[in-house]
Order: C-alpha cells, then sequence, then structure tokens
C-alpha cells in the first residue's frame, strides 16, 4: 500500500518546496503529515485538492508513518530521526547530522541510488552545494577518473532559509531607497555584495563548513576518498539557485568537447553552453527547473597535460540541491513508476 508520508519542518522553504514536489510528481502516499516547531503549526498548507493543517512535532507525531522527510535543524534530526526509526519508519534527512555516519546512506539518485538499500533507518540528503558541484561530474568521473576537484560557489539566499530570502529582498529595497538597513539573518550586507559563507571557519584550516562539506560529501558520494577537492564558498545575493565554477583534472588527459556530449546525456542535467550568444547557466534560467544547468564548458589552459576542464553550473537550491532530492530518494524508496 502507498505509504503515510510525514514532513518535518514543512513550513520551512525547503519543506514548502517538498510538499510541492510530492504533489507535482504524483507521490503515491496514502497521507501526509505536515510538522513543524509549535510557533509555525496551526496554519494549512495546500496538498492536492486539500488543505492540511500543519501540527507541532512531538515524539507521538510518528505513528504510522513509513517515510519521514526531514528538513529542520540538525538537532531537530538527532533528537527525532532515532525516534522514527524506532517506530520502523525510514528518514530522509535533509539535515548535515548523519551526513558523515558510516551507516547513514548520503545519496544523489544520479549518483549512486544503490546506497539506499543499505540504509539502517536514515538516508541523508547532501548539501545542497555538493549536489549542484558533482553531479553533472558523475558521467566523467565514470568513464576517465576525476582525481582532483576545485570549486567556487555563488549561494542563494534560500539556503539559509525563507528569513535570509527575505532579508536579501528588504535589504536591496533599503538600498535602492537610501535607507539603512540592519540585517537580522546574514552576518554581512547584503544588497549588492558577497562574502564569505555563513557558516564558521575553522581556526586551523580557514576553510569554512561549508566548503568542508563540499570536500567531504563529494569524497562519500562518489565513493572515492582519494579524490582531491578543494573549494570557496560564498553567498552572492540571489534569491534561489545556487552558482558553481568548476575545475576538475582527470586521470587522462580530456577534451572539452567530449565532456560536452556527456553533459547532453547527463541525468538531471541540461546542457546551456550557447558561445555565439554568450548566453550560459544563470539562476534565473535554472530556479524552478529540476535540472542543473551546465555551460561554460572549455579546456583548463592551467594545465597543459589537457586532463582538466572548466565549466559553470546553476542549480535551484530549494529543489535539486534540497527538496527534489529528497523526493526522488523516497521515490526509490516506493520504487513509483517510472514518471509518465
Ligand atoms: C546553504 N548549504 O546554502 C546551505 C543550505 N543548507 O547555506
Amino acid at each position: 500500500s502507498s505509504p503515510l508520508v510525514a514532513i518535518v519542518g514543512a513550513t520551512g522553504a525547503v519543506g514548502v518546496e517538498m510538499i510541492r514536489c510530492l504533489e507535482e510528481r504524483n507521490f503515491p502516499l496514502s497521507g501526509l503529515r505536515l510538522l513543524a516547531s509549535p510557533r509555525s503549526t496551526g496554519r494549512k498548507l495546500k496538498f492536492r485538492d486539500r488543505e492540511i493543517e500543519v501540527e507541532p512535532l512531538t515524539e507521538q507525531s510518528f505513528k504510522g508513518v513509513d517515510i519521514a522527510l526531514f528538513s529542520a535543524s540538525g538537532t531537530v534530526s538527532r533528537q527525532f530521526a532515532p525516534i522514527v526509526v524506532k517506530e520502523g519508519a525510514i528518514v530522509v534527512d535533509n539535515s548535515s547530522a548523519f551526513r558523515m555516519d558510516a551507516d547513514t546512506p548520503l545519496v544523489v539518485p544520479e549518483i549512486n541510488a544503490g546506497e539506499i538499500a543499505r540504509h539502517k533507518g536514515i538516508i541523508a540528503n547532501p548539501n545542497c552545494a555538493a549536489i549542484i558541484s558533482i553531479t553533472p561530474l558523475w558521467p566523467v568521473h565514470q568513464r576517465n577518473p576525476i582525481k582532483r576537484l576545485i570549486v567556487a560557489t555563488y549561494q542563494a539566499a534560500s539556503g539559509a532559509g525563507a528569513a535570509a530570502m527575505e532579508e536579501l529582498r528588504a535589504s536591496t529595497e533599503a538600498y535602492l531607497q537610501g535607507r539603512e538597513y540592519k540585517n537580522t539573518v546574514l552576518p554581512h550586507p547584503y544588497a549588492f555584495n558577497l562574502f564569505s559563507h555563513n557558516t564558521k571557519i575553522d581556526p586551523v584550516t580557514g576553510y569554512n563548513d561549508e566548503e568542508m562539506k563540499v570536500i567531504e560529501e563529494t569524497k562519500k558520494i562518489f565513493g572515492d576518498p582519494d579524490i582531491r577537492v578543494s573549494a570557496t564558498c560564498v553567498r552572492v545575493p540571489v534569491l534561489r539557485a545556487h552558482s558553481v565554477a568548476v575545475t576538475f583534472e582527470c586521470e587522462r588527459p580530456i577534451a572539452a568537447a567530449e565532456v560536452r556530449e556527456l553533459m547532453k546525456t547527463a541525468p538531471g542535467v541540461k546542457l546551456v553552453d550557447d558561445w555565439a550568444n554568450n548566453y550560459f547557466p544563470m539562476p534565473k534560467d535554472a530556479s524552478g527547473q529540476d535540472d542543473i544547468l551546465v555551460g561554460r564548458i572549455r579546456q583548463d589552459l592551467s594545465d597543459p597535460s589537457g586532463k582538466s576542464v572548466t565549466l559553470f553550473s546553476a542549480g535551484d537550491q530549494l529543489l535539486k540541491g534540497a527538496a527534489l532530492n529528497a523526493v526522488q530518494i523516497a521515490e526509490k524508496l516506493v520504487k513509483v513508476p517510472a514518471l509518465a
């Protein structure tokens, strides 16, 4: 029978997109339970032909639930995911709480869906910047192993939640009206500005948490601890799509043309590489799309060996970066028939 699905963090920017993905992808479910912190309950959210009331998240919220999609804080996931598992249900967790846990599969379905079967109750959804950076690279890695990867990210406000998206709008408005704006969500002035990702900097390496997630999660998702990765993660004044500049070095020489051909059939990818018209991946085109847009595919001129290629991608942070990827994992759990 179809599963009873719960969404934890249902009123957040990602939670709302999870509901939308379940609806638009006609996910087969017998019921949908929407859970949030007490301050967000009482609201009714539309799903298919009805309104569902958001209930307060408690330890009793998971009776009869088969799949629970979590998109709240790591603290909430650590507290409630074990309770869900004890109820015999499966958790797809969008927080970073369990991503690096050996018993927890970390899954991008286009890359390592096979990992799902080994779950012990929890499956982790990867960091959005990691998903958008590496999903297009998987077909390359399969043909000519990537030995080194350098990522620079241009990350949207949505990664810091709905409040940060509101902060972008409000600070931009204030800027245009010549008014002072006092930040309440992000650490620095956001309008017409960019800054190092708003996660803490490691005092030894100088890397922020977001960069370490991209580095460590790439290794785990590719199943290749030896791949050498570096990342620079930056928050930019864009609403909901992350962009990334990626340079990778392969084991053997690889032509940009070969990479471009691979992108034409890469799952979850749309090639946008129009040199003549200078038309390449942009957040405005990536927003609201399932696919990650990939372009600017060119030989890396700093590597005379011909083993390195540089490209630029843009993907919707709330969809493929979070909600869509989580729902795609859930689809693998219930093996929905291929979408019509
Ligand atoms: C960000 N990766 O973009 C995070 C989203 N949780 O800030």
